[in-house]
């Protein structure tokens, strides 16, 4: 399985332990292609990004989202990246699961929550945790996905 997981780079850094707990656990579901977002040495000004270039970035991770299985954003850090990968995801009728925690304080993006679907054939998930409760919550995800 190929698991695309999209988190806060340039819109801040403060969450980067709590998507290093998220890949780990990913990782044995499938491949993380976007392992490189919870790199602690990866900061906000995205130095990395003078190297690559911007349009290759962008370009990579497209293509990167479009060959993945599924999607999973940490979306409690507000991102403009992650938003672009959402929608575009989206566009591209991906199974998405997007993971809030309430105890920051922040309230998530209407556009977020809202676009959260829960009919049968439901593929964009948004579920509110604690950072205690990560591992158990992609445990039941992945063990409904494999389900099915
Ligand atoms: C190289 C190594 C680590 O970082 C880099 C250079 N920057 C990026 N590389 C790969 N993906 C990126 C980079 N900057 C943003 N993204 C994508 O956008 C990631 O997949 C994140 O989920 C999302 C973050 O967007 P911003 O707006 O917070 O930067």
């Amino acid at each position: 399985m190929h698991i695309y997981f999209c988190g806060s780079i340039r819109g801040g850094r403060q969450d980067v332990e709590v998507y290093q707990r998220i890949v780990k656990k990913l990782q044995t579901y499938g491949k993380v292609l976007t392992e490189h977002v919870s790199h602690a040495e990866v900061s906000e000004k995205g130095e990395d990004a003078v190297l690559d270039g911007d349009k290759a970035i962008h370009d990579r991770d497209v293509e990167w989202l479009a060959s993945s299985d599924v999607i999973v954003a940490e979306v409690t850090q507000p991102s403009l990246g992650v938003g672009y990968e959402l929608g575009r995801a989206v566009a591209m009728n991906k199974r998405i699961l997007c993971l809030f925690r309430p105890s920051s304080g922040r309230v998530l993006s209407a556009m977020i929550r809202g676009a959260d679907c829960r009919t049968e054939s439901s593929v964009f998930k948004v579920l509110d945790y604690t950072e205690e409760e990560v591992e158990v919550i992609l445990e039941k995800y992945f063990g409904e996905l494999t389900k099915n």
